[in-house]
């Protein structure tokens, strides 16, 4: 068994030499016949490509669909690709062209393609057209079948069709939204399930919420579409509403959520609730993990020591919201009294000192250099937190005071601390806000 197998490897060996030989000596032979001047490079794909075709159109209402299609052939440069349309009967909608003009030129008066072409760029062998859907069906719902053609001496040089649906639409209707009712502090979970009615073969694509106060939009909610609701016979998109959905929704009674539909034909309804109540609920910090009461500096020369801090902040609001950056610390120093930065930040990102990403442990990693000029320091920090959401409340302070110590000091020609409060902040990615 094992010989056989030896065998059959062997052979195999064979056979890859044989692959690799003739592989070697059919590039040899190639490399031969170029010219040496000759740079190798890999051909650019040729043909016609379909850039841009809808594969669903309006029939009975007036809408413009641009058509592009690319000649991806150096040296074909023709100066107009021919569509050729057909429909179901009754339709007869004929034929277009397409062009490489950048709506430069007024094209003469056709049924349903539009002057100008609709192209953007001239010359880029992308050739467009823009086409009155109502028109080219003659308001006939059914299949069409766009085929393009690159024309040639005789023969076009590249043909590509592709296949779309005209259908007769209505606008979508929203039957049902759900309405929010005053989401107080760490609010239950609510469901919202719109009902849509849109005209067959049309369906739902998207669904999304907006969440307005005083009618301007401040942030946006996805809609998931689950199985269907076997006794309404109708797609069924749910959203669910948590504390955490508007993090930073302060307290305020103008708000109202507008429900967004489109639809696979283009169709789009909304509908918007009543105004309703949000109520930011309060943060606590707590779970200091702080310094050790005494610090010591590294003795040896250029070496750093890093420390983190770490502490867990309680607001159902910003649950498992990684990105709030509203955590942070003030420091005070001998003369220097309580002192900020921008960077002076705790982050649940993951990183910077942070070990786990979004489980409400929020952490800032300190180094503390080997130094000649902070030979016995003590440090008082105060931990806080400042709410993302109106009216930004903010929390008590968690105060945390260390000795940090320079042994071995005396030596000459040290570099001190770059940092002039004696310790480096091990910044996390700034945010532009707070969230
Ligand atoms: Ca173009
Ligand atoms: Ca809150
Ligand atoms: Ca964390």
């Amino acid at each position: 068994m094992a010989d056989e197998i030896r065998k059959k490897g062997n052979r195999m060996k064979k056979y890859k030499f044989f692959l690799y030989y003739l592989t070697v000596t059919a590039l040899l032979f190639w490399s031969f016949g170029c010219d040496e001047d000759d740079p190798v490079e890999t051909p650019p794909p040729t043909g016609l490509e379909i850039l841009e075709v809808p594969l669903t159109l309006l029939a009975n209402i007036d809408s413009i669909y641009t058509i592009r299609v690319r000649v991806a052939d150096e040296g074909v440069d023709p100066d107009y690709v021919l569509c050729t349309v057909s429909g179901p009967s009754g339709s007869n909608p004929g034929t277009f062209n397409l062009y490489d003009d950048g709506s430069l030129n007024e094209l003469e008066a056709h049924p349903y393609a539009q002057s100008p072409s609709g192209d953007i760029v001239p010359n880029n062998d992308t050739y467009t057209r823009d086409v009155n859907s109502r028109l080219l069906t003659n308001e006939i719902a059914g299949e069409y079948t766009f085929s393009f053609s690159v024309p040639g001496q005789s023969d076009p040089i590249y043909t590509k069709s592709e296949t779309v649906l005209a259908a007769d639409i209505e606008d979508c209707i929203l039957t049902h939204i759900t309405e929010i009712n005053g989401l107080i502090g760490c609010f239950d979970p609510v469901d919202l399930t719109p009902l849509i009615e849109v005209t067959e073969p049309d369906s739902v694509i998207d669904v999304y919420g907006v969440l307005l106060l005083d009618g301007v939009s401040i942030d946006t909610l996805n809609f998931i579409s689950e199985e269907v609701f076997p006794a309404l016979d109708t797609p069924y998109w749910i959203s669910t509403i948590l504390p955490n959905s508007f993090p930073c929704a302060g307290t305020d009674d103008n708000y109202s959520l507008r429900y967004e539909v489109s639809t696979r034909f283009g169709m789009n309804c909304s509908a918007t609730t009543a105004d309703f109540s949000i109520l930011n609920d309060d943060q606590t910090i707590l779970n200091f993990r702080g310094l050790p009461d005494t610090l010591y500096r590294p003795t040896a020369v250029g070496d750093t020591d890093t420390v983190a801090v770490t502490l867990d902040l309680e607001d159902c609001n910003l649950e498992g919201i990684q990105t709030f950056n509203g955590v942070r610390f003030d420091v005070k120093r001998d003369t220097i009294d309580w002192y900020h930065e921008d960077k002076y930040r705790l982050n649940d990102e993951g990183v910077s000192g942070d070990s786990i990403a979004g489980d409400g442990t929020y952490s800032v990693g300190l180094t503390f250099n080997r130094s000649d000029t902070y030979l016995d320091n003590l440090y008082i920090f105060r931990y806080y937190s400042v709410d993302c959401a109106p009216p930004y409340e903010q929390t008590d302070y968690l105060y945390d005071t260390v000795r940090v110590i320079q042994p071995l000091a005396e030596v000459d020609g040290l570099i001190p601390a770059s940092d002039e409060l004696g310790f480096e902040v091990i910044t996390a990615p700034a945010r532009e806000n707070h969230l």
